[in-house]
C-alpha cells in the first residue's frame, strides 16, 4: 500500500495517477471515457448523491484529453460544455490564478465538482434566511474543502451555497469538472456581505469545444 506522506499532487497531475480512499493508485481516464461511463447510469443515480461522487473519485480525468475545451479569459472563469442529455450537463470550467465564483446556489439541482489540473477551495455559506422578493439574505460562512485530482466533492443538497475560489496562493491556474443533475441556466446569487440576492443567467463561453 502506497505511503499517504508521499503523494503529492504535483505528482498525482503529472503522471495522471491518483489515490482512492485505500491509498491504491487510479489511473486517469480520457474525457471520451468518463463521458462513456456517465450516461450509463440511470435516472436514479442522479436524484441521490453517492453514486456519481463514486464515480467521480474512481474515474480522474487525464489533463491533456480536456485540451478541446480549454479556453481562458482573464477578466471571468469561463464555462465550456462538454456533453448534455436530459439528466446532466458536463462542463470544464477554466479558472485563472485569484478567480472565483459568485457565492450561489444550484437551483435545487444536484452538483458534483472534480478537479483534473490544479487545486480549488469550495467555500459553503449556510442560508439563515433568504426573501429573493426583495432581494435580502442573510448567510453565515460554514466550512471550506480543497478539492484536486484526488478530491472530487458533491455540493449538500440540505446546505447548497457555496462558492469556488482558485487562491492567488496557489500560484496556478485550475480546471474543474462540473455535472449538474439536472441541467439549469440559472441560479440565485448572494452577497455575503451586503444581505442582497439576485437571480442571475447562466451562459456558455464554449459548447463541444467550439466558440459560442
Ligand atoms: N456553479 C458555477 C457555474 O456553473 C461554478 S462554481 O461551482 O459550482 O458557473
Ligand atoms: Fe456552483
Amino acid at each position: 500500500m502506497a505511503d499517504r506522506s508521499v503523494r503529492p499532487t504535483r505528482f498525482a497531475a503529472l503522471y495522471s495517477f491518483c489515490w482512492d480512499h485505500m491509498s491504491t493508485a487510479v489511473k486517469a481516464v480520457s474525457i471520451q471515457t468518463f463521458v462513456a461511463g456517465l450516461r450509463q447510469f440511470p435516472e436514479a443515480a442522479f436524484d441521490q448523491v453517492d453514486m456519481v461522487r463514486q464515480f467521480l473519485e474512481d474515474t480522474p480525468v487525464s489533463a491533456d484529453s480536456l485540451a478541446p475545451y480549454l479556453n481562458w479569459d482573464r477578466q471571468h472563469y469561463t464555462r465550456n460544455l462538454i456533453d448534455r442529455t436530459h439528466l446532466y450537463e458536463l462542463m470544464a470550467i477554466c479558472w485563472e490564478v485569484g478567480q472565483a465564483s459568485s457565492v450561489h446556489n444550484h437551483r435545487d439541482q444536484n452538483c458534483w465538482m472534480a478537479v483534473p489540473i490544479g487545486r480549488l477551495h469550495v467555500e459553503n455559506f449556510h442560508l439563515v434566511h433568504q426573501d429573493l422578493q426583495k432581494g435580502r439574505c442573510q448567510l453565515e460562512p460554514s466550512n471550506t474543502v480543497e478539492m484536486n485530482i484526488s478530491h472530487p466533492c458533491a455540493v449538500d443538497p440540505a446546505d447548497p451555497v457555496h462558492r469556488v475560489v482558485n487562491p492567488r496562493a496557489f500560484n496556478q491556474r485550475a480546471v474543474s469538472l462540473h455535472v449538474y443533475s439536472r441541467p439549469f441556466d440559472t441560479c440565485v446569487v448572494y452577497s455575503p456581505e451586503q444581505g442582497t440576492c439576485g437571480e442571475i443567467k447562466l451562459h456558455f463561453n464554449t459548447e463541444y469545444g467550439k466558440p459560442k
